[in-house]
């Protein structure tokens, strides 16, 4: 259910809707981090959306906050078992994104790319889903650096590894290739619903 608030659009969660099979609730929100977090100055932040789109786009950290923002309190669940529920979570909807850099039609997956090196592959289609948020802000405060800080991607209908943390790019591409988890042997499509969590 879509509401307008103004220059806000909230989506409001689904009522009723547990874990999936094979979770365990936790309250706490743990960080799951490869490697290093990598801190990055907003002066310097870009988020790049390159490939198949009809316009390159960078942009800065100033028409990033810009654009259109949302708000929308989703479960976010980690393959490693523990689910957080009902995060309230505020950004630019990836579809306002691609609105701007507008996909060509061959363009059929993208490679999310991160400050740091990391990187995780979706088909185009399930980004493009309205619940779909480059997020910069988490439980009403600015998104904490060990969370992804200034901005990560969320998409709540897969396990977190897709939700990748210091995003700087976007690549759209007309072939899937794997990202850094997948080559790995982490399922390519990871649906915590159907539990895809290893390939
Ligand atoms: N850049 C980057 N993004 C990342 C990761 C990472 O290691 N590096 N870990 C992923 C995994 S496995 C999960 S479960 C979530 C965890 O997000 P959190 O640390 O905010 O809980 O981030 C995902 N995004
Ligand atoms: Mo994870």
């Amino acid at each position: 259910m879509l509401k307008k608030l103004g220059h806000t659009t909230k989506i409001q969660p689904k009522e009723g809707i547990k874990a999936p099979p094979g979770q365990y609730v936790t309250e706490k929100f743990p960080e799951m981090t490869y490697g290093a977090s990598p801190r990055i100055d907003l002066k310097a932040w870009r988020l790049r959306v390159s490939g198949l789109v009809e316009q390159d786009t960078v942009f800065t950290w100033e028409e990033f906050l810009a654009m259109p923002q949302m708000a929308i309190t989703r479960d976010f669940h980690c393959v490693t078992q523990w689910s957080r529920m009902d995060n309230l979570w505020e950004g630019v909807p990836f579809r306002d994104v691609m609105q701007r850099a507008i996909p060509r039609p061959d363009a059929r997956y993208v490679m999310v790319r991160s400050y740091g090196g990391y990187t995780t592959n979706l088909p185009l289609d399930v980004l493009m889903e309205a619940d779909v948020l480059l997020a910069h802000r988490h439980e009403g405060a600015a998104l904490e650096q060990a969370h992804g800080g200034p901005m990560r991607l969320v998409v709540p209908s897969r396990y977190g590894w897709k939700s990748a943390k210091w995003v700087n790019g976007l690549e759209l591409m007309a072939q899937d290739k794997p990202g850094f988890w997948e080559q790995l042997g982490y399922h390519n499509n990871a649906d915590p619903w159907k539990e895809e969590r290893f390939g």
